[in-house]
């Protein structure tokens, strides 16, 4: 069977930091070829070059996104969230075709309001799942099976309304006077391998290509692509304001969002909430959840050329600090979880450390203070007065209104008085 295939490829995670093969990580600063960078170039003379080995080796190559973004006002309530917000859905059409690819985002917004600074972010169980307001549009497109939360036979069903609402405290976001829009990540592509024929992959082949060449897309650049749509999208209206787009994900739309921020320099700020492998984890630590396994478990995930690195994750000429060190000098913040063992919360507190170099040679405090802590912070002890917020939350892999308060202070910093 699969799974036993799985159990003789795929060694048993390790959990035990003493265990950790010793590894050495590439220097921001040397490029591939040895030479060292001088720090005021780090844009063009290493940031380029880093882009384009995350984008050939791991994630794959996104296409351009369509010349002309259309997109479309499906319904709105100007009285949502008890008066004090404007609820909306809007189509936006990712691809041309019959019949055409669109997703759909749904907006709540402080009413009255224009030019309001927004957090961007996809969703796992359709639009509808972030909040019980019958009026959201419940998504018919494919879903993970959850049963025990009302998916069924891959579809949401009317009980699944409001399933994920802990994770979204929509009133808070907007009594702090942010936006909030969020999008079915399955609109874009669903998370499934079926060798690139759903979703918008299909949609940008060249003619006669069957499937994304070695170094083109998987889903997460799909889904990050998708994210760029969704900030094409703001500077066509005057509600939101385009320059002040917070992107945030939780674990593989927080791998999603750190690519989808490193790509693209509109986002303003990046979130990664208990990302884990492939997003701010280091992969040389191999703790937790490995290249080997995440590549087993997601072959869709990555790009074809990221499967050199099974087993091999010392030839990667990059690692996750790099990612990061990528956004800068905008602001970032990465969010871990103590029970989050799978995700390696320890690895992700160490690529914000270690893109802190980047963050002060760009002219910004990095972490915060004269120079970066040595070790991870004490659980439930932020880190956000610097341009890179880092915390370890007490508890298990998930979206909490900790995690959000930690957000909003970090956006009021760096957003709010722009
Ligand atoms: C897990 C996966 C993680 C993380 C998580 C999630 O199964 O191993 O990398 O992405 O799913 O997205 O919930």
């Amino acid at each position: 069977s699969t799974s036993s295939l799985f159990a003789q490829k795929v060694p048993a995670p390790n959990y035990d930091e003493s265990k950790i093969p010793e590894f050495k990580l590439p220097d921001p600063f040397v490029r591939v070829d040895g030479t060292k960078v001088s720090p005021r170039k780090w844009h063009e003379e290493r940031r380029e070059e880093i882009m384009e080995i995350f984008g050939k080796e791991m994630y794959g190559i996104a296409p351009p996104g369509p010349k002309v973004l259309e997109s479309e006002l499906i319904n709105q309530d100007e009285n949502a969230l008890n008066g004090k917000a404007v609820r909306e859905e809007v189509d936006i059409t990712l691809a041309n075709g019959e019949p055409p690819l669109k997703m759909r985002m749904l907006i709540y917004r402080p009413k009255g309001e224009k030019n309001v600074p927004v957090f961007l972010t996809l969703n796992f169980g359709g639009n509808h799942s972030i909040n019980a307001d019958p009026a959201i549009t419940l998504n018919k497109n494919w879903m993970r099976n959850r049963s025990d939360r009302g998916y069924v036979d891959h579809k949401a069903t009317e009980r699944t309304r409001g399933t994920a609402a802990s994770r979204w405290p929509v009133e808070m976001i907007v009594d702090r006077g942010y936006a909030l829009a969020t999008i079915y990540y399955g609109d874009i592509d669903p998370d499934f391998d079926d060798g690139f024929q759903n979703g918008v992959h299909p949609h940008y082949y060249a003619k006669g290509q069957k499937k994304p060449r070695p170094d083109e897309w998987g889903s997460i650049a799909a889904w990050a692509w998708g994210l760029s749509r969704g900030l094409d999208y703001f500077e066509t209206t005057k509600d939101i304001d385009a320059e002040r787009v917070a992107v945030m994900g939780h674990s593989r739309l927080g791998k999603t969002s750190l690519w989808a921020g490193a790509n693209d320099e509109r986002f303003a700020l990046v979130i990664s909430n208990n990302s884990g492998c492939g997003g701010a984890a280091l992969n040389r630590r191999r703790i937790g959840e490995s290249v080997t396994r995440i590549n087993t478990s997601f072959p869709h995930w990555f790009c074809d050329n990221f499967l050199k690195y099974n087993h091999n994750e010392d030839a990667l000429p990059v690692d996750q600090h790099l990612l990061v060190a990528s956004i800068a000098p905008r602001p970032v913040y990465i969010a871990s979880a103590v029970e989050d063992t799978w995700a390696d919360p320890k690895g992700e507190f160490l690529s914000a450390k270690y893109a802190d170099p980047v963050y002060r040679a760009l002219g910004t405090d990095g972490l915060g203070g004269e120079a970066p802590p040595e070790e991870q912070p004490e659980v439930d002890q932020p880190l956000k007065t610097g341009t890179i917020g880092y915390h370890v939350r007490s508890g298990k892999h998930d979206v909490t209104d900790f995690d959000w308060t930690q957000y909003l202070d970090f956006a009021d910093l760096h957003l709010k008085n722009k």
